[in-house]
């Protein structure tokens, strides 16, 4: 790991150049992104690349020449502090969704972190690290002091994400942690979610109720919102309209959740176009049903690899 210069959104940030550094490899700027935030663009040398703002550590962008973008944002998402991205890859800690007393999915997803770190990989793969710790803020909410660490490494088709959580504290915590991932696709009608088959899930549209999955491919003509339990650890999402699957491959991210909001629950939310439910599945993968708890020193670590293929 080469350390260097911390980079956060208060602070100055400027051209990080892997070429000199690391010989042939990709790029790394820090630039200005939308509102005014920090990204960081990393360019791997196929031509893949993706932007993660500091705001978050929030990928919000992953292009392969190939496939073109793979993430959903939406037009109308915000891009100001204290306000999460409307799509990407939002980071759901130390809470998922509204099962705490906490905002909604918790507050990393709304938090400046910082610029931790880079590395290139054997493969040319570029690798990039983002560092969240406890603050007067977080702990006024959350009273645990706590480090939580994102992991980007940009293949030429693989994006592999890594989260880490370190309990800093005196006191044991429980948390729940996710990547709650918005897909790019052609048309929801043509869309479906495969490998889910047999599996029990809980139904955030009838109270949380508990169902078995029958359907091989899970398709979509209403609103779903779903957590599956215990999950395979490899699901795909068929995208028939661009001919392409995603693949995603997790590990020791037990739990998944699909969600498309469809008509009524688009226009109910303010930073999300009433048509764009038509352009947008998430698959999302975490520690959600059951959260897991740290004794102090302890780390938890889980990893969601994203691939495509055509079909
Ligand atoms: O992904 C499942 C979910 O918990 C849905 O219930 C919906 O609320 C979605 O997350 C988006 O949440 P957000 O707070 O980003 O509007």
């Amino acid at each position: 790991m080469i350390a260097y210069q911390r980079i956060s959104a208060k602070g100055a940030f400027g051209m990080i150049d892997c070429q000199n550094e690391f010989g042939a490899g990709g790029l790394i700027d820090v630039v200005t992104g939308k509102g005014g935030l920090p990204k960081a663009v990393l360019r791997h040398s196929s031509g893949s690349c993706a932007e993660i703002y500091l705001h978050g550590a929030h990928i919000t962008k992953w292009y392969i020449p190939k496939f073109g973008d793979v993430l959903f944002v939406s037009k109308e998402s915000f891009f100001e502090p204290n306000k999460p991205i409307r799509g990407g890859i939002p980071v759901c800690f130390p809470q998922f969704g509204s099962s705490g007393p906490l905002p909604q999915h918790g507050f990393a997803r709304t938090s400046d972190w910082e610029l931790a770190g880079r590395d290139r990989l054997e493969n040319g793969a570029i690798a990039i690290d983002f560092r969240l710790k406890d603050d007067e803020e977080t702990l006024s909410l959350w009273p645990f002091p706590f480090c939580l660490d994102l992991r980007a490494v940009l293949e030429e088709e693989t994006l592999t994400v890594t989260l880490g959580v370190r309990n800093r504290g005196q006191q044991a915590f429980k948390f729940q942690v996710a990547l709650h991932t918005y897909f790019s696709i052609s048309d929801i009608h043509q869309t479906s979610v495969a490998g889910l088959r047999e599996v029990r899930y809980s139904d955030a549209l009838s109270e949380g109720a508990l169902f078995t999955e029958s359907a091989s491919l899970i398709r979509f003509d209403r609103e779903i919102d779903r957590v599956y339990i215990e999950a395979p650890d490899k699901v795909e999402v068929l995208d028939e309209g661009n001919h392409r699957k995603v693949m995603i491959a997790k590990q020791n991210m037990p739990d998944i959740v699909v969600w498309n909001p469809w008509t009524a629950k688009s226009q109910r939310m303010v930073d999300f176009g009433d048509d764009e439910y038509l352009q947008m599945v998430c698959v999302e993968t975490g520690v959600i049903a059951r959260s897991a708890e740290l004794n102090p020193g302890e780390h938890w670590n889980g990893t969601t690899a994203f691939s495509l293929t055509t079909f």
